[in-house]
């Protein structure tokens, strides 16, 4: 396949491209280095050194790896972007390039406005330049299972049988995000869902969980081909911030009494999920959803895994129960579907006390780079 992967420079994007590199497909890895100004805004560095794209891209054609074409472009740049697409002419379409933030996203107006113009008009734009330029492609965009918020029922894979009035539809599950940031999927959603209807595109909207882990099979341990491992309170995800605190001996820092539950997902299940949905496209036409996460955990779950885990590598670990910066349900039902994923082949890989104390292990080398001034959340809700 011909593949462009929009975001390569993020946490998942090079992780994705090396994947389809190492399976023999032709990669063509784009993104505007906007997230690396973001983070030097806000003063939240990834832990581990990471190279820019088009330099890892480079050392591992130098490594004998096949080739990863680079471009530096902005989505939001139509006329550079329907230049890429008319060019590349790609079978698969990966799309990471996203403000992926939800408290960058609660900062301020501007950054509100920020996550939303930029993530909206760079959907939109790649809507109408796949319709322009390679109609044919198949759009995989992440989403997030943030769009569905923590409703009292069932959570289904994007659409839900209603019966109302005595009639009966399958309809868009409802959303109730818990950002501006999560917002943006689902307003990206709304477009591509009608982009498909109207011009017959064919899309995947992944609904993904909170992704945990640092190194892939195919960037390797302690690899100048790491994506950028965030832990600070802006851009970092709950687990990966209890094991960078925890190999910091700082407190996991607990939003709230812990019971809010959420979906997780190992980043090397992340890239199964994304080329078994590559390998088994949306028809021309169908807009189409899967829920991507293997497990749900409580927050205060997972920071007793992390603190005995650390416990066991001898990190003398505590947990503390901060008041919740945000606005969400502290205690609720939680129970969604995700079958779409697994019926295609989808092994999960489950998280395991081996599995944190081997992110402890990778983590501890880079104990004294911990910026601990990043750790505990300062943008509140409200
Ligand atoms: N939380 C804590 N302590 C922390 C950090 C987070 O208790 O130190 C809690 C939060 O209150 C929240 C949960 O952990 O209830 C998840 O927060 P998070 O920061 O790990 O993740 P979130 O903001 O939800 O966003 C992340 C990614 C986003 C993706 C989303 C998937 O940044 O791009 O869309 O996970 S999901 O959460 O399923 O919507």
């Amino acid at each position: 396949m011909r593949v462009l992967i929009l975001g390569a420079d993020g946490y998942l994007g090079w992780p994705t491209a090396l994947r389809f590199s190492v399976r023999g497909d032709d990669v063509l890895a784009l993104d505007s280095g906007v997230k690396r100004r973001w983070e030097q805004e806000v003063g939240a560095l990834p832990l581990f050194p990471t190279l820019d794209f088009r330099e890892r891209a480079a050392r591992w054609r130098d490594a004998g790896g096949a080739p990863v074409e680079t471009v530096v472009c902005d989505l939001c740049d139509y006329p550079a972007l329907a230049q890429v697409l008319r060019r590349w002419r790609p079978d698969a379409i990966v799309h990471f390039a996203e403000q992926p933030s939800a408290p960058f996203s609660m900062m301020s107006v501007e950054r509100a406005v920020l996550t939303q113009t930029n993530n909206l008009v760079g959907t939109l734009n790649l809507l109408w330049g796949m319709r322009e330029a390679c109609p044919q492609a198949h759009l995989i965009k992440l989403g997030t299972m943030g769009q569905y918020g923590t409703p009292n029922i069932d959570i289904e894979e994007g659409f839900i049988d209603i019966e109302h009035k005595g009639r009966r539809d399958r309809l868009p599950f409802p959303s109730q995000p818990g950002s501006f940031y999560h917002l943006s999927k689902v307003h990206d959603s709304h477009n591509m869902r009608f982009a498909c209807a109207a011009w017959g595109l064919a899309a995947t909207d992944l609904n993904q969980g909170v992704v945990y882990g640092i190194e892939t099979v195919e960037t390797g341990p302690e690899s100048e081909q790491g994506g950028s491992f965030h832990y600070d309170a802006i851009f970092g995800t709950a687990l990966n911030r209890f094991c960078v605190q925890a190999a910091a001996e700082s407190p996991l820092t607990i939003y709230g009494a812990g019971a809010q539950k959420r979906g997780f997902i190992n980043i090397c299940d992340v890239l199964d999920c994304i080329e078994i949905a590559a390998r088994h496209p949306a028809r021309p036409g169908e807009y189409r959803v899967f829920n991507q996460f293997t497990q749900v955990f409580s927050i205060a779950e997972l920071a007793d895994l992390v603190a005995d885990s650390a416990g066991r590598l001898g990190l003398r670990t505590t947990t503390e129960r901060l008041a919740n910066p945000r606005s969400e349900a502290a205690e609720h039902y939680y129970n969604p579907v995700a079958d779409g994923l697994k019926a295609l082949g989808l092994t999960p890989r489950l998280l395991t006390p081996e599995f944190v104390e081997t992110m402890l292990r990778a983590i501890a080398p880079h104990a004294s780079q911990i910026d601990l001034s990043t750790i505990r959340p300062a943008t509140r809700w409200r």
